[in-house]
């Protein structure tokens, strides 16, 4: 039997919610597969803590992470707490420190009533977004000059090593190769005179490694308006930190909303743990109250799942979670539904072991 020690970080808001019914799918596997065994250590660590300790995590929470197979993050972000405290302190922290330096986001219509858009359908929406997750836009690089006087100047700085640029568009072009599907770059390079114009090169540059994967490359205000007319131009696309982070939030608009995004922060070297999480964030305006949707969550410990090299599984819970979207009086009220985070998460657990 494998054995695998999970990192459980609930976080903020619904975090702590809809990490349970995650967690209850994976013990739902281990009861019904004698070769796997999970073992969960829960860490109090966001916003809450920050507030009683003025940190978001342990000081040696790097250290305790790191001996676990993978890390399970909830969301983090309060009201009381700065945003950019908390994401820079505990979820770009992690993200770095371990060199999580790509960020896979699937966007995939797993049922055609849930995209807004008319007449599109499963094959037409259906795409892998490897945003880079280590630098660039969110480096974290910059300063705040001569702060409130009239002088007043704040710099924001991109960064774009070779490195860490080829690296991320090496890795989306073997995906590609490895799904025999199209790779597009989103870039803004006609206006980002340095950053996006290097991306640019550096895309060409390994695609001449790639002679038999089909290119496209966008620039991000074109590639968002295909997103939301023509999502079927898309199959794996590559892109920056920044821009990663936002065309999947419209990929989350067009395949039925933020409860079904998810996320994999992954370190390919395995030098270090990786860490899973749906891409919503705490949702404070409806914390506590039993009713947020896990299922972005849940497809977190299909990517989890997958990761560990469990692909039969990680296939059930999808597949799983594909039937349950069609129970509607079983969903959460952000898909049109009467049932609790619990309940949802209960009946897709029966869905599971039934299969
Ligand atoms: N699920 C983790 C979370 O709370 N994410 C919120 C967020 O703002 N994420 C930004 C990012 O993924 O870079």
């Amino acid at each position: 039997m494998k054995e695998y020690k999970i990192a459980v970080i609930p976080g903020d808001g619904i975090g702590p919610e809809v990490i349970s019914e995650g967690v209850k799918v994976l013990q739902a596997i281990e009861e019904n597969d004698p070769s796997i065994s999970f073992s969960f250590s829960e860490f109090p660590w966001g916003c809450e803590y920050y507030l009683k300790h003025g940190k978001m995590m342990d000081e040696d929470g790097l250290d305790i992470l790191k001996d676990y197979d993978a890390i399970y993050l909830g969301a983090v972000g309060y009201p009381n707490v700065p945003d950019y405290i908390s994401l820079r302190d505990l979820l770009i922290k992690i993200r770095r420190e371990f060199d999580q330096y790509v960020n896979l986001r699937p966007i995939q219509l797993l049922n055609p009533a849930l995209t807004p858009l008319k007449g599109k359908t499963e094959k037409d929406i259906d795409m892998l977004v490897i945003r880079e997750n280590s630098e660039g836009e969110y480096a974290g690089a910059g300063d705040w000059l001569y702060k409130g006087k009239a002088e007043e100047v704040v710099l924001q700085t991109g960064v774009f090593s070779r490195k860490g640029t080829e690296r991320i568009i090496r890795y989306a072009f073997e995906e590609a190769r490895r799904m025999n599907r199209t790779l597009t770059s989103i870039s803004k390079g006609n206006a980002l005179n340095y950053s996006h114009v290097f991306w640019d090169q550096i895309f060409e540059e390994v695609g001449e490694e790639y002679p038999d994967v089909e290119t496209y490359s966008y620039l991000v205000d074109a590639a968002s308006l295909y997103f939301v007319e023509q999502p079927e131009r898309f199959e794996v696309v590559v892109t920056s930190n920044l821009f990663g982070d936002i065309v999947t939030d419209i990929g989350a608009a067009v395949t039925g909303g933020l409860g079904l995004a998810t996320g994999a922060n992954i370190n390919p070297e395995k030098k270090f743990p990786s860490m899973f999480e749906p891409v919503h964030g705490s949702a404070p305006d409806i914390a506590g109250k039993g009713i947020a949707n896990p299922i972005a969550s849940i497809w977190s410990v299909s990517q989890l799942l997958e990761f560990l090299g469990y692909d039969h599984w990680s296939g059930k819970v999808l597949q799983s979670i594909r039937e349950m979207l069609t129970e509607r009086d079983n969903l959460t009220p952000d898909l049109g539904g009467k049932a609790t985070t619990e309940q949802l998460g209960d009946r897709l657990r029966e869905i599971l072991i039934s299969k």
